[in-house]
Parts: C-alpha cells; structure tokens; sequence
C-alpha cells in the first residue's frame, strides 16, 4: 500500500505552506521541567544547561577527532572536516547518547519507543567552517529519507562553547507549526551534494519573513556551553553561520525518531541515503 504524503515538497512548480498535521509532543517525563516542556511544545526547541557530565562530553570531543564514521567535508574542496556520521554505537558517543533521562524524556515527548535516524557531529572549523542555511531538517528527511511524520526530534549536544561569534545555531520559534513546502528543483542535485551544501529545500525570503511574522518577528541564537543540551522539533526552521572566530566550534546532534514513523520509500528523490544519514536496519530500540 502506497504511504499517504502529509507534507509534499519538491514536487509543485511553486512553493506554500501546509499546516502542521502531528501534535509537537505527547507527554511530559518526570526529567524535564515544566517550563522546559512548555517551552519545547511552544517555541519548537528549549536549551537545558547543566545536563551532562563534563567528564564524558570532553571525552567526546577529543574522540570525535578520530575516525569514528563517515566524513563530510566542506563544501568548497579546502580539504576540512565539516561533518561526520553514523557513530551513535561507539563508545564514548553511546553513553551520551543513551543516558538514562535524555532516553525518557524523548520518548515521552514522541509518545513510544524511539531509536536513532542519524548521529552527527557538525565540525566547524574556525575560519573555514561554512554555514548552514535556513531549513527545516524534516523537509529534508521527509523528501530524501522517506520518514512519514513529524514525530521526531533532535538532541543537540555542544561539545565546545557556543558563542555570539563561531556560528552558534540559529532558530525561528514557532516555526515548527508550519510545514513549508518547496517547489521542485529545476536541475538534479544529488543527495550527497545536497547533504554538504544544501540547495534544495531552502525556505526563499518571502518564506522565512513569513515563519517570522508567526513568530512576532524573533530568532534565537543559542549560546551554550559543553554540558548543556538542546533540544529541537525536527521542523523547526534554524540556521548557522559560518565560523569566523579563531576557535573551532563543535557539536554533536542525535536524531531520535519514534519508532511508529519508521522510514519508508522517499517522498521525493530517486535515490536512498546511505545508512549514516537515515538509518533503516534500526539496530537498537529503546
Ligand atoms: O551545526 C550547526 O550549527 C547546525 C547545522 C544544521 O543546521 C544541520 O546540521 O542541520
């Protein structure tokens, strides 16, 4: 039986907006604040500080170093790492990525048991380390992953300080009530090309005015610091700029999708990802 397609994208020759059809979160966990959840179901994101250990989140960003999955790397051939993928079940990523109250606190708010689409840590480095444009990851996921629904969330776990300068992640709140849907790309872009400097789903000016209208005008930069953790609703529109400050800047982002909105064929491209980047074996559910 074909999937029904809730949010079409890249298919009409222009571009519009469709009302979100999945509630933002079902339940509360006992490990996140009141004002942290209202937050989250309002604003489609909420920074938590002081959530994990020092310890272990150092311990990541040294390992991140190594070769822990597959690389990305920056867009315009200067040979730098922007990004690698797939790691979620090594060590010491995993026990970050498994800690008891970050577990229930997702599968609380996706309403059932969860596992994990993607893991990633976003290098960028100082000076050449490029941005990301605005999107909602979900556009993407939805178009080249095949994930059905709006029943997942990404965790984003800084593994150095974000600051006013180094391209601290960027977020419009609000905007995970609204689906934008993109017009169909005029020529062929592959999905690995897309991946390393996205063209197709980019929301144009009159889209992001609009996503600001609905959210009295606002964007927030989260400046945060290791420990701390973010959590974001997989449409909610974000930026990050490119790092122009002397040091690098990186974090580390974990993709929990319920596992009642398991991927099926892509919505809207020819080809399937590698596994890296949507994960279909689903080794591990929690
Ligand atoms: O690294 C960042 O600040 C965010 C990058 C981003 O938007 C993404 O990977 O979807």
């Amino acid at each position: 039986m074909k999937q029904i397609d809730n949010y079409p994208t890249r298919i009409n020759e222009t571009s519009s907006f469709i009302e979100r059809k999945d509630p933002v979160a079902h339940k509360k966990s006992q490990h996140i604040l009141q004002v942290h959840y209202d937050k989250y179901v309002e604003n489609g994101y909420v920074l938590i500080k002081g959530f994990f250990k020092p310890e272990l989140v150092q311990k990541c960003l040294i390992e991140s170093n190594g070769d822990v999955g597959l690389n990305t790397l920056e867009p315009n051939n200067n040979g730098v790492k922007r990004a690698v993928s797939g790691f979620h079940n090594k060590f010491p990523f995993k026990d970050l990525i498994e800690k008891d109250e970050l577990i229930d606190i997702v599968k609380n708010i996706l309403g059932s048991s969860i596992y994990i689409h993607q893991s990633r840590i976003n290098f960028k480095k100082s000076i050449d380390g490029s941005g990301w444009h605005w999107h909602s990851d979900f556009e993407t996921w939805h178009a080249q992953d095949g994930m059905p629904n709006m029943r997942c969330l990404t965790a984003m776990i800084p593994l150095t300080e974000n600051n006013n300068c180094n391209g601290s992640l960027m977020l419009i709140p609000k905007s995970h009530k609204y689906f934008w849907s993109s017009s169909k790309s005029k020529e062929e872009i592959s999905p690995e090309e897309n991946y390393a400097d996205q063209k197709e789903g980019i929301p144009h000016k009159d889209a992001i005015k609009y996503f600001f209208n609905k959210s009295e005008n606002k964007t927030e930069m989260i400046v945060c610091e290791p420990t701390d953790l973010v959590l974001f609703d997989c449409n909610t529109i974000h930026v990050s700029t490119q790092n122009l400050s002397p040091i690098d800047r990186t974090n580390m982002f974990i993709v929990y999708n319920s596992i009642e909105n398991k991927l099926v064929e892509p919505f809207s491209s020819k080809n399937i990802r590698p596994e890296e980047l949507g994960s279909r074996k689903i080794e591990k559910i929690y």
